[in-house]
């Protein structure tokens, strides 16, 4: 193996557990993060960020020397580059992150080393960053298309592990590798299979990029359907999760689940990565983009029809006198991510816009949450008059409340 030493940019959570794998296969890891809080914490072998058996990973790997963290770039033979593509303004893409990743490690770059973008990017950033070393480094023959020979090789390979099951994907999942030429995807196959045991299949940057995005933007459309359905559904009383549940005894039928909208920092995002580039083509795409972000917004006007209809079971009260409880925070079940979450939009639109008291529950989330009151699960079970059912942590799946004003977008009570 070519790779003793391997950097990776950007120690969140596709990142951290990147390094730590490389680390768990002896492999010298040095980790890069402009958060300094990230970086004290990993080197004390702890992680800032909650993800079943990354902990052992990550202690495992700084017990053991294979993996440290520091707030500037060294020298390495392969860097990976892990840094967050938000969007900005008008929805289009906010490369900022990568272009401060490039011009950082541009320095400690030497000939033979190969540059990994593994951020999920528009079509065309894998090349825009290769341009952008080439500026810092006119010293260096950068190839910047498939014709390009070049001192260095440069590629892209999107992660495409799910949150909550990151370790074990990390390994099985299957690889595209995209490299900007051929000898280029070459090294990235070797780099990967160090760790990965699923296949790693070779193609070129932009149609890696492309695919990371029509994975997300799938599922994505394939969502919406589901939160068409729960609307559709509601205003012809008929329950949602049965209707779902007997159409899927199709055998070519497979419709997901509904809930309070879409979030996180992937499928609410990348979708937009390809309706800004070719928004006249993109017309299912961008539809169920308006499904899934309008699914917040009317959760929050069923919220309000229950505390309406509470006042009026209870004619003596008043709004002010009304208790509502928001059991789940964050963008999906079992984890800390806030990111994008849908059910964090809906407390917080609740907390501002109504009259009534609103408190929130989240069992993954230690301490303050902003702009949104938070109490322990008992403590809202106990004093509120209407329960709002926003993420099926498994705290919230062992009980079925007594409570007859229930908003419960997940399906579960
Ligand atoms: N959701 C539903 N109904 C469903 C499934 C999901 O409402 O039936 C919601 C979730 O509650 C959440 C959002 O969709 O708010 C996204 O959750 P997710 O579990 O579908 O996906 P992510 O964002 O955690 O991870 C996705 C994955 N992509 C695909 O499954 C195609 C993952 O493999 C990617 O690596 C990740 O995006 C990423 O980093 O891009």
């Amino acid at each position: 193996m070519s790779f003793e030493t391997i950097s990776v940019v950007g120690l969140g959570y596709i990142g951290l557990p990147t390094a730590a794998m490389f680390a768990s296969r002896k492999i010298k890891v040095i980790g890069v993060d402009v958060n300094q809080h990230a970086v004290d914490t990993i080197n004390k072998g702890e992680i800032h960020i909650v993800e079943p058996d990354l902990d052992m990973l990550v202690h495992a790997a700084v017990t053991q020397g294979y993996l440290k963290a520091a707030t500037t770039p060294e020298g390495a033979d392969a860097f990976l580059i892990a840094v967050p593509t938000p969007f900005k303004g008008d929805h289009e893409p906010d490369l900022s992150y990568i272009e401060a990743a490039a011009k950082a490690i541009a320095p400690v770059i030497e000939k033979g080393n190969l540059v990994i973008l593994e951020s999920t990017s528009p079509v065309g950033a894998t090349e825009e960053m290769a341009k952008w070393i080439a500026e810092a480094r006119p010293d260096l023959s950068v190839p910047l298309k498939e014709s390009d020979d070049g001192d260095i090789f440069v590629a892209h390979c999107p992660e495409r592990v799910l949150p909550g099951h990151v370790v074990r994907e990390l390994v099985e999942n299957d690889r595209v590798i995209g490299g900007i030429n051929s000898r280029s995807s070459e090294k990235a196959v070797e780099l990967y299979q160090s760790f990965v045991v699923g296949e790693c299949v070779v193609t070129n940057a932009r149609t890696a990029e492309m695919a990371k995005l029509t994975e997300n933007a799938s599922r994505d459309v394939s969502i919406a359907f589901a939160n068409e359905l729960s609307l559709i559904c509601d205003e012809l009383a008929i329950n949602v999760w049965e209707l779902i549940e007997l159409a899927n005894r199709h055998p070519r039928v497979n419709i997901l689940q509904p809930g309070p909208g879409v979030g996180g920092h992937c499928i609410a995002v990348d979708p937009w990565f390809i309706i800004n580039k070719t928004p006249e083509h993109a017309v299912l795409t961008s539809a169920a983009r308006a499904v899934n972000d309008g699914k917040p917004g009317w959760t929050v006007s069923k919220v309000e029809q229950q505390v309406s209809r509470f006042l009026e079971d209870n004619k003596t009260m008043h709004a002010d006198e009304v208790t509502v409880a928001c059991f789940g925070l964050a963008f999906k079940p079992d984890i800390d991510d806030l990111r994008e979450s849908p059910a964090l939009e809906i407390a917080k639109q609740l907390t501002i816009e109504s009259e009534s008291r609103v408190v929130c529950v989240e069992p993954n989330v230690e301490g303050r949450v902003d702009g949104v009151e938070i109490v322990d699960l008992l403590e809202a079970l106990e004093i509120a008059d209407i329960y709002v059912l926003l993420v099926d942590h498994k705290q919230f799946k062992k009980f079925n409340p007594k409570c007859e004003y229930i908003v419960d977008t997940r399906g579960i009570w």
